[in-house]
């Protein structure tokens, strides 16, 4: 939680975001609900959730956290109660001092250690998993959220514009990466939702592949997929562009993932099953005759996390809903020879989407 202090955008966020998210303690059969997942800890609070823990109650909500951040806390977030552990007195002391009846805990963010240490305050049956209680209410973005993703998207697009001019044979991956994350910390980025994939030539079959010093060369796709965080919200857009020329097959191959990332643009809406959605560039690329290529499901819901749901695939398990957020990202590898894969990120609505990247799609080639 470093840099909390005289943070103006930070405290206006905190603000904002301190939203009174209701939690349906009843429908888990829980008194008390431990979050521990940071994602989850600052979607509740606004506050970075590293460092620290949330007890909510029917009636009351803690921050329980150390002298580092006791000042920063109280200030900025006072609608919780804050609760500082030190020598002698830690979070399990806390716990056992709230007497509860049950505690919902998020499983698979509670380390084995603290889950013995629980086991110690709590009878094992009084220990209730409540994972995906609170991601199911992050689901759904408010206004202030898409504010904020759709800010991180166009930092996205002006690293974008700004690469294409940057962009010739001869520098490496690494470079146009560290060129593309300069760009987009310029922009107002806070940081980066994930590492940047920069990967040319061979290594663009590898769709997660890691920045080389291998140079740019003509005749090379080039991927590139990145985002950034701004106001603790992720975004995520991929482009891939040609260096010097593209050859027949190259064509044919990059117009097919676009034709299947612009039909699957065109018809995503709220109401439909998200295996109906990664369906609708599946077909497209399979019909081509690279559905084996196609090997990762179509888009991850953004937001607080670069990967959460709702999941695009055909082991989704979510309906789609008005104001989700997702990525439209199919992709065709052709190990040990090339890959191309496109990514925009956009807003469910309830007549299709709302496309919050810009950037153009046809094939560019970088001359
Ligand atoms: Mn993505």
């Amino acid at each position: 939680m470093t840099g909390l202090g005289g943070n103006k955008r930070m405290e206006e966020r905190i603000k904002k975001r301190s939203k009174k998210a209701v939690v349906d303690f009843k429908r888990y059969g829980i008194h008390a609900l431990l979050l521990t997942k940071e994602a989850d800890i600052q979607y509740m609070t606004g506050i970075p959730g590293e460092d620290c823990m949330v007890l909510l109650t029917e009636n009351k909500r803690y921050i329980i956290t150390d002298f580092r951040y006791v000042e920063a806390v109280s200030v900025l977030q006072p609608e919780f109660e804050v609760v500082v552990t030190k020598k002698g007195y830690e979070w399990i002391d806390f716990l056992r001092d709230m007497s509860l009846e049950n505690i919902g805990v998020q499983d698979e963010h509670l380390t084995l250690s603290s889950y013995n240490e629980l086991c110690m305050v709590l009878p094992k049956e009084k220990i209730i998993s409540a994972t995906g209680l609170v991601e199911s209410i992050r689901l759904i973005k408010d206004e202030v959220e898409i504010g904020w993703i759709r800010q991180a998207e166009e930092i996205g697009d002006l690293a974008f514009k700004h690469i294409l001019e940057f962009l010739r044979p001869g520098i490496s991956e690494k470079r146009v990466a560290l060129e593309i994350e300069h760009e987009m910390k310029l922009n107002g980025a806070d940081g980066f939702s994930f590492s940047t994939i920069c990967v040319s030539g061979i290594n663009s079959s590898r769709p997660h592949g890691i920045p080389s010093d291998k140079l740019l060369e003509d005749g090379d796709f080039l991927t590139m997929d990145y985002g950034c965080i701004y106001n603790g919200y992720c975004s995520d857009m991929t482009r891939t562009v040609a260096i010097g020329h593209a050859n027949d097959e190259m064509v044919q191959i990059y117009n097919t993932v676009l034709k299947a990332q612009l039909y699957a643009c065109e018809h995503l809406k709220a109401g439909m099953h998200v295996k109906e959605g990664d369906a609708l560039a599946r077909r497209i690329i399979e019909e081509a005759g690279f559905g084996e290529y196609f090997g990762h499901g179509l888009g991850h819901g953004v937001g607080l996390e670069i990967h959460e749901e709702p999941f695009l695939s055909f082991r989704g398990q979510h309906v789609l809903e008005e104001n989700m957020t997702v990525t439209i990202e199919p992709g065709i590898y052709l190990p040990g020879r090339f890959g191309v894969r496109i990514e925009d990120l956009a807003v469910i609505t309830s007549s299709g989407i709302e496309n919050l990247t810009h950037s153009g799609k046809e094939l560019m080639i970088i001359k």
